[in-house]
């Protein structure tokens, strides 16, 4: 029996309305006081670390920074507040130069600045270009000034600049450079004389392979940064450590990194108003948050350069809409994807998938969308069904669209390349796909170049193909094609999955990489596995070579580009394939921009309690990041769900944008998790099931508009209380 003191979810008053009220009970559960750990000496203002993380006292006396831990994720070890004559970090070198839409100025390193890394070189010259490009978005971008370091390609996110910078008075922001003890800039909201963005502290740091930044804010009010599982919205910042590199792991309560990479936060000031910040890096990261009195963010970041794109709002859909216009506005997805859509992994075939459907229609379940996972591959292998108990997939197709209803199909980047597998694949007994992206070499190279980096996925040994290379485009667009034409699946659109890229040896088949930098950077975020004491846990080598459109780089540059640039090539192919259609690309990982190209599922969660509660926050955080289209799988992924938690996970998921009950199989058990689509539990639970859904059904036309504005505006489709 259902306990009846809940209440219902939902409420007919329109979407944005009934999310609200989710959000309320969710921070209702996640509710606690914050108690801000006071570091024990009085310190005037925020403090930046003079060791990352970790550390000896003995280490931090020499350095001549003062220790003092403060929580188990703080650092230890800190630059003295009082600097004398000398500061710690940088100082401006000359005059600062005016560019056409700004300044530019050269900092020097202060030589007298101690070095936590000193396997890591600094660099003696780091050029800031601030770049104002409209009256409302700036850039602050730090470079060393042979502006020969990595950085994210605009290939991959393209921000345009101006060729004229907007007009003085109009801008809603001043900069200002605080040149002693050591440099710093400022950013002012002249209407308020807040000050959003300081970088006026000790430490600014700027190393080949360390580069640290700390920038005090106005409140305390925090939101955003991913991708994680963060257990309420309004960040806890009593030194929260969050680490940011594309993992292929799933939602779990430790702050660990998720699938995708999302270096932007939104803080609300003491006004009201709100700004949001956009590191754009590709590169492994921690962000450290510092509590009131003097709230902050440290970014410790491990390559790249750090470019800052700042945007004032003033309201907080205004700051969502200018960061949406930058990177790019969502795609507007197709009408029939905000229908109900319901998937397995276990289907053992398509008889299975058939007798799902009909029960759905049985009980008058909605449902728009079927997909099918992994199952339907021969032995794993990317573009192949199997001809047992898939052997009529394309008249399964035929059958849904007959029925008005969708396909969509799982799609994973690893190419399978054990000949034993590859030399029967149906239909001719070969490989086409691992045949020509050999022939146009598209795979990711091991690190001498000779051959390609072998990991291993579900086919087993696989090569990654490597998106930053125009030719596997190319390749990717032929594969999907002859899948569609030749082998006549017709599907509607594409899942991508594992695409972090996961591999289940850690770094290549032989389960290590070579020591060396990239592998064992000095630094090491506090990433799933730090402890391990390397990069590539759960992925291949770093020190794997990628094409980066030309401009030949190591994996550990691009990690974090990789679902991104496979979104982005997959999205391509969708619109040359169906010219008169619009795209539905699900993509697991993203990063900044990835909106653009696809939409996203919260991951591989478990059937629990927590679980439903924390897919609130992260459906919210993706609406900032510029993906409204977003959802956790119903009923929970892994597990045997209950009738109990179903019923209320398909009460919240038919307000989810992205309205999708999935599941695991029991991997490598056999029989598999209980089923847990609606019609499978019978009465009472098909009643409230498609009555939510009905409701659902109902307020798909306001959806529908939202993504319109979405689509135009940049503005969110689901956003909480604070955004009204
Ligand atoms: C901001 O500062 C300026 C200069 O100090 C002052 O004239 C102005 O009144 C201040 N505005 C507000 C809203 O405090
Ligand atoms: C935040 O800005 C307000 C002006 O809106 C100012 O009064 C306040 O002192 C600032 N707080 C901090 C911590 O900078
Ligand atoms: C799928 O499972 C059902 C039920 O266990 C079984 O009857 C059927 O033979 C299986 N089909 C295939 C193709 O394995
Ligand atoms: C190759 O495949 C066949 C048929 O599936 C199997 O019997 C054989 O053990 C496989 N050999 C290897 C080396 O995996
Ligand atoms: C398989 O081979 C046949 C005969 O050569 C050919 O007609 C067909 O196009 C091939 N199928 C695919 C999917 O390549
Ligand atoms: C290149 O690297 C691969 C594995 O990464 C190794 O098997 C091979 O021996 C290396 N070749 C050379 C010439 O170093
Ligand atoms: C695959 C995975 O990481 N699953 C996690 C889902 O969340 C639960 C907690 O609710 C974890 O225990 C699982 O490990």
């Amino acid at each position: 029996m259902l306990k009846e003191t809940r209440s219902k979810l939902y409420c007919t008053g329109g979407v944005v309305l009934v999310l609200l009220l989710c959000v309320v009970v969710a921070l209702i559960v996640n509710f606690s006081l914050d108690k801000p750990l006071t570091p024990t000496w009085s310190q005037s203002s925020a403090m930046v670390a003079c060791v990352p993380r970790g550390g000896t006292v003995k280490q931090c006396e020499e350095l001549g920074c003062i220790w003092r831990p403060i929580s188990d994720d703080s650092p230890n070890c800190w630059f003295p507040e009082d600097s004398s004559q000398n500061g710690y970090g940088y100082e401006i070198k000359g005059d600062i130069q005016p560019t056409p839409i700004g300044k530019t100025m050269v900092l020097s390193r202060i030589p007298t600045t101690p070095l936590a890394y000193p396997e890591s070189t600094p660099v003696e010259e780091v050029r800031l270009e601030v770049e104002y490009h409209d009256v409302n978005r700036l850039r602050l971008k730090f470079t060393d000034s042979k502006q020969a370091r990595y950085e994210v390609s605009q290939h991959a996110l393209d921000i345009r600049a101006p060729s004229t910078p907007p007009a003085a008075d109009d801008m809603l922001y001043e900069v200002i450079y605080i040149t002693q003890p050591q440099f710093g800039v400022k950013v002012i909201r002249k209407d308020t004389n807040a000050t959003i963005f300081d970088t006026a502290l000790p430490g600014f740091t700027f190393t080949d392979q360390y580069l640290q930044l700390t920038t005090r804010l106005n409140s305390s009010h925090v939101y955003g940064f991913g991708e994680h599982n963060h257990g309420r919205y309004k960040h806890d910042m009593n030194w929260r450590r969050w680490p940011i590199f594309s993992r292929g792991t799933g939602p779990k309560a430790e702050p660990l990194n998720l699938y995708g990479h999302q270096p932007f936060y939104m803080n609300i000031e003491k006004s009201g108003k709100a700004n949001g910040v956009l590191l754009k890096n590709s590169n492994a990261m921690d962000i450290v948050l510092q509590p009131d009195p003097y709230p902050a963010i440290s970014y410790q970041v491990i390559g790249g350069v750090l470019d800052f794109y700042i945007f004032l709002g003033p309201s907080p859909e205004n700051v969502v809409e200018q960061y949406n216009m930058a990177i790019g506005y969502p795609v507007m997805p197709p009408y029939w994807s905000l229908g109900f859509q319901l998937c397995k992994w276990g289907y053992n075939g398509t008889a299975h998938v058939r007798d799902v459907l009909r029960r759905q229609r049985e009980a008058n379940i909605p449902q728009d969308v079927q997909y099918v996972d992994i199952d339907y591959t021969y032995e794993k292998l990317t573009f192949t069904y199997n001809r047992d108990g898939f052997r009529d997939l394309p008249k399964l197709v035929q059958e849904l669209h007959d029925m008005g209803q969708k396909l969509i199909l799982i799609l994973d980047p690893g190419i399978g390349t054990d000949e034993n597998v590859t030399s029967r694949a149906p239909p001719n007994n070969s490989y086409p796909a691992l045949n020509d992206g050999v022939r146009q070499d598209v795979f990711i190279k091991n690190p001498n170049k000779t051959g390609y980096l072998t990991a291993e996925v579900w086919p087993g040994k696989v090569y990654f193909p490597d998106y930053t290379k125009p030719e596997t485009t190319e390749w990717w667009t032929r594969c999907i094609e002859d899948f569609y034409v030749n082998q006549k699946v017709q599907y509607d659109a594409l899942w991508l999955d594992m695409n972090e890229p996961k591999s289940f040896k850690s770094g290549s088949l032989t389960g290590s990489c070579d020591k060396n930098q990239w592998n064992n950077p000095p630094y090491l975020p506090k990433i799933e596995d730090y402890d391990k004491g390397h990069l590539y846990e759960g992925t291949i080598c770093m020190d794997a070579v990628q094409d980066n459109w030309g401009q030949e780089t190591v994996h550990y540059n691009v990690h974090s580009l990789y679902g991104h640039t496979m979104a982005m090539a997959s999205y391509g192919v969708l619109r040359k394939l169906q010219p008169s259609k619009r795209p539905l690309v699900l993509t697991r990982s993203t990063f900044s921009g990835t909106g653009k190209y696809a939409v996203h599922w919260l991951g591989d969660n478990t059937s629990e309690w927590p679980q439903l509660a924390w897919s609130i926050i992260g459906m919210l955080e993706f609406n900032i990041f510029g993906i409204p289209y977003v959802g956790a799988d119903i009923c929970g992924f892994w597990g045997d769900t209950t009738e109990e938690l179903c019923t209320r996970w398909m009460q919240v998921g038919a307000f989810y944008p992205f309205s999708r009950n999935h599941n695991a199989q029991n991997y490598p058990r056999v029989d598999g998790f209980i089923e847990q689509d609606p019609a499978v539990f019978g009465e009472p639970f098909v009643t409230r099931a498609r009555d939510v859904l009905n409701t659902r059904y109902r307020l798909l036309p306001y959806l529908y508009t939202l993504f319109h504005y979405a689509h135009t505006t940049g503005s969110t489709v689901v956003r909480p209380l604070l955004h009204e």
